[in-house]
């Protein structure tokens, strides 16, 4: 089943199809940079994501040419915030709901990702990427420090000085490096790249929605843990999925010889 819930004139586009949600940054004109009303919009979507019981994977993708430039930069002059009140009201709201959100949330960057547009491309559990995609750390053209999580995700990726690189020296990388680097999972041709998000968030949603939920919930802990704590961390979600309906199922589903089903009502 269809629903577009926000009308096409919204900085943030949302429609549900086949239980995937996907969230379209609409501001093609800018490459769709962030005002605060897109970032606010943004999160508030994915929380409303998060309790849709239709929903089972997110998409975030731009619309037109670009993923996200970053920053409106003609939206600064006259803030009357400091840069660490605003990232803290608007732009870390929206990555930490991201990596904590509930579910699946794949990064498709259809086109350029810059700045804070990186970071959000970055932010995503799977990163797909159409071919003409590029990220950029931009900042240092501007003379700012990457923020919206890109210290903590490029390194962890490419390694520190590669991202240090990338980020003193603003360098553009393409699809193919990116593959390279582990920046995205895939890259497809940008005439079918739609349709090939589609399907792939088809397969994800597919999957047993608990177990993901948990997977996501302590791989995010694991990367910032000790193996000690991993392996206690594992040992408590375990109980979790495997007192859950879909470990029943998967059981069942291997000894019955037939493929399981892991979308029910009642999730
Ligand atoms: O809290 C805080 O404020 C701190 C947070 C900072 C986070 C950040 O993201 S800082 C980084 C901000 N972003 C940038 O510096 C990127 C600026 N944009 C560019 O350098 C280039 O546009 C791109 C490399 C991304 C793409 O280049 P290109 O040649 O493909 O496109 P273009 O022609 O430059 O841009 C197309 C239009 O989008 C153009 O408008 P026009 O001339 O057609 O009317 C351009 O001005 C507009 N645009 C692109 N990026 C931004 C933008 N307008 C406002 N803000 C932008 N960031």
């Amino acid at each position: 089943m269809t629903h577009d819930s926000v009308t096409q004139d919204s900085v943030i586009l949302s429609q549900t199809r086949a239980g995937v949600c996907t969230l379209t940054l609409n501001r093609p004109d800018k490459l769709n940079a962030a005002n605060d009303e897109l970032l606010l919009s943004l999160t508030a979507e994915l929380k409303k994501a998060e309790v849709d019981p239709a929903v089972r994977v997110v998409i975030l993708t731009g619309a037109g040419r670009g993923f996200c430039a970053g920053q409106d930069l003609s939206d600064v002059s006259g803030r009357d915030m400091t840069f660490t009140e605003h990232l803290n009201a608007t732009y870390n709201p929206l990555i930490r709901t991201i990596r904590t959100l509930e579910k699946p949330v794949i990064s498709a960057v259809n086109g350029v990702a810059a700045g804070a547009g990186a970071s959000l491309a970055l932010a995503g559990d799977i990163r797909l990427w159409a071919q003409s995609a590029r990220l950029i750390e931009i900042f240092s053209n501007i003379a700012l420090v990457p923020d919206s999580g890109s210290t903590w995700f490029l390194p962890r990726l490419v390694g520190y000085s590669r991202a240090f690189e990338l980020m003193a020296l603003a360098e553009r990388v393409d699809s193919t490096d990116a593959l390279k680097m582990g920046l995205c999972e895939h890259v497809f041709p940008d005439e079918t790249f739609a349709d090939e998000v589609q399907a792939y968030a088809e397969r994800l949603a597919a999957r047993p929605a608990n177990a993901l939920k948990l997977t996501k919930q302590a791989l995010n802990d694991a990367l910032t843990g000790t193996l000690d704590e991993a392996l206690d961390q594992e040992a408590a979600l375990q109980q979790l999925a495997g007192d859950h309906w879909e470990h029943q199922e998967g059981v069942t589903a291997f000894k019955e010889k037939r493929a399981p089903n892991f979308v029910r009502a009642e999730d």
